[in-house]
């Protein structure tokens, strides 16, 4: 058996023990050591605890990346509850959603995203408590911190509900407790919350570390949001299990990113494709100023979407660095790791991490394929979650009977071992490395009074992979809604990824007998740009 520890926190608590005085996270010229994280660590759980916080109860982050994050999260975890993640995008439809099914008692935001959460509050029949980080620990503006929560819901500024001071020591969470619910796609239906256990997030962690031979002496330079499965499940935890350094970041900029690795203290990072896309970029601009490149890293990994072969192979050839691409999801963390010593091979995410199983399936006899034929990818292991919240069907419809779990993801298989995705069973549009569900985006269109019908799918974008599109049925032909107008409303209800980014206005939408939408057909005309000009 593997010698990792039961959860995330405790292995924090054993790093913070070796070398208190090791920094931990660095934060725009601060320098958060171990040990001062995990007296913020403390006081979060007492304060939690304080408040009446039971295990098992959900608390939601919906926080910027800070170190402020980290010491809540892990808090959290201490007390007993139970992390819900929020992208600091989302706005009241999401928040809604996620708020409302995850039955939140208590949000930790920031007093930047304190106006939205007031909007849907009154909704949220759950939530008790709100405590936001004052605008001295963050860099919000106390003047953006204006909407009055609902009377009934505890308003308190993180200063005051952090006051008291007060540690009881805590028992550490069981290793088969749930640490974390992030919401997803599942393979069909609304935004599920796949329930991670300490077990799983301690398990996946340990063999990323191993597989990538992450040490204490390496510094991860983190610029992707903490609140998804790659900032947090990848970055965060492998730090914090080995004992390494973070270089954290609010969000990603690639000339920022550029001169830090410039100063060749960085030997980790971690980035979707658009990163290295936009990075790439930035290298060739530099160039032509005649600036260096920045000195080679220990590892450079892709995830999230799709590496383009294009991509690898002009990165290796500015960079002389090979990227290492691997393949994870919010129900499992990480599956599947191109290797860290032999060949990283284009366009192909590798193989199972150490103590982690993958295979190929028939999609319709569900039997193992070992030739390399495409069917779908299942995996199983101890970093596959529990199930989804409060959704034992689709739990049960997510598993076989030997515990392989579905991914809804289509690859194929090489004779030496290398897995390849070559599509996605569900509807899925990933832009920038962010989920976009067509339904979710449809669902908001369709609302609107002067929309008829609306399809949305993704199509191939330079910079983000895949962009959203609809095509829209208004509803007086020949009247349609301004594109201005209907990006606007996307807007005001979603995260703004979310909105299209082109969109089409159709006299009808190609359906088959049953009345489904053919998103195929569409598809190929909106590629051909077989419509009038594109409105947007
Ligand atoms: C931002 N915008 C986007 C995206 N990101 N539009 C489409 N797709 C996106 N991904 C929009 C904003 O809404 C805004 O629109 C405008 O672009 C500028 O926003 P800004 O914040 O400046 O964007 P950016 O800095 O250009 O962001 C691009 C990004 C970011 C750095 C690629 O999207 C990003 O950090 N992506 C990483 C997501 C991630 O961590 N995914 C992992 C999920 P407007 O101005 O109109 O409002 S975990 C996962 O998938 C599994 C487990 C796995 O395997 O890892
Ligand atoms: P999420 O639901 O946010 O956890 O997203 C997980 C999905 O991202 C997977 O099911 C894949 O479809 C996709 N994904 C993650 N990593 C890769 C990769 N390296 N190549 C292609 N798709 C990926």
């Amino acid at each position: 058996m593997p010698e990792y520890p039961g959860s995330i926190v405790e292995a924090f608590l054993r790093s913070r023990e070796r070398m208190p005085e090791k920094a931990c996270i660095l934060f725009y010229g601060d320098t958060c050591t171990y040990e001062r994280l995990g007296r913020e660590v403390e006081r979060w759980a007492a304060a939690l605890r304080r408040w009446g916080l039971q295990p098992g109860d959900r608390i939601a982050l919906f926080l910027a990346n800070s170190p402020t994050f980290a010491a809540a999260y892990l808090g959290i975890q201490l007390a007993g509850g139970i992390v819900v993640l929020v992208n600091t995008q989302y706005r009241q439809v999401e928040l809604r959603h996620i708020l409302g099914d995850a039955g939140v008692r208590l949000c930790i935001t920031d007093a930047e995203r304190k106006p939205e959460l007031a909007r849907v509050a009154a909704d949220l029949p759950a939530l008790e408590a709100v405590v936001w980080i004052s605008p001295s620990s963050a860099s919000a503006s106390p003047s953006e911190n204006d909407r009055i929560l609902p009377p009934g819901i505890l308003d308190c500024d993180s200063a005051a509900f952090l006051a008291d001071g007060g540690s009881a020591p805590l028992d550490l969470p069981p290793s088969e407790a749930v640490a974390l619910i992030g919401y997803t796609s599942g393979t069909t239906g609304r935004s599920k919350g796949a329930m991670l256990t300490h077990g799983n997030l301690a398990a996946n962690s340990w063999a990323v570390t191993q597989a990538w031979r992450w040490t204490e002496a390496d510094r991860l330079l983190l610029t992707l949001p903490l609140f998804h499965a790659h900032g947090l499940g990848v970055g965060l935890h492998g730090t914090l299990l080995v004992g390494s350094t973070i270089d954290l970041r609010r969000r990603f900029d690639a000339a920022e990113v550029y001169d830090t690795l410039l100063r060749g203290e960085t030997t980790m990072f971690f980035g979707v494709p658009t990163m290295y896309t936009r990075l790439l970029a930035e290298a060739r601009r530099r160039l032509a100023a005649g600036e260096p490149l920045p000195p080679p890293l220990r590892l450079y990994v892709s995830g999230s979407a799709p590496l383009s072969v294009q991509t690898f192979e002009e990165f290796e050839r500015l960079f002389g660095q090979r990227i290492l691409e691997r393949y994870g999801m919010t129900e499992t963390m990480m599956n599947l790791t191109n290797p860290y010593e032999g060949e990283r091979r284009p366009g192909t995410v590798g193989m199972p991490f150490p103590g982690q199983e993958a295979r190929i399936v028939d999609l319709q006899t569900r039997q193992p394929i070992l030739d390399e034929r495409p069917g779908e990818i299942q995996v199983r292991g101890p970093h596959v979650f529990k199930g989804y919240w409060r959704q034992p069907e689709a739990t049960a419809a997510a598993f076989d009977a030997e515990g392989w779990f579905n991914t809804g993801d289509l690859g194929w298989r090489s004779a030496d071992g290398y897995f390849t995705i070559c599509g996605r069973i569900r509807e899925l549009i990933i832009s920038g490395g962010y989920n976009v569900y067509p339904r979710e985006v449809e669902e908001v269109l369709q609302s609107h009074p002067d929309v008829a019908e609306v399809a949305v799918l993704g199509l191939p974008d330079p910079d983000l992979g895949e962009q959203v599109v609809a095509a829209v049925v208004p509803r007086v032909p020949g009247a349609p809604p301004s594109v201005d107008d209907l990006i606007a409303f996307c807007r005001d209800r979603l995260a703004s990824f979310k909105k299209p980014r082109r969109i089409y206005f159709v006299e009808s939408l190609p359906r088959n007998a049953l009345g489904k939408v053919q998103k195929h057909l569409l598809r190929e005309r909106l590629a051909r740009q077989d419509f009038a000009v594109p409105a947007g």
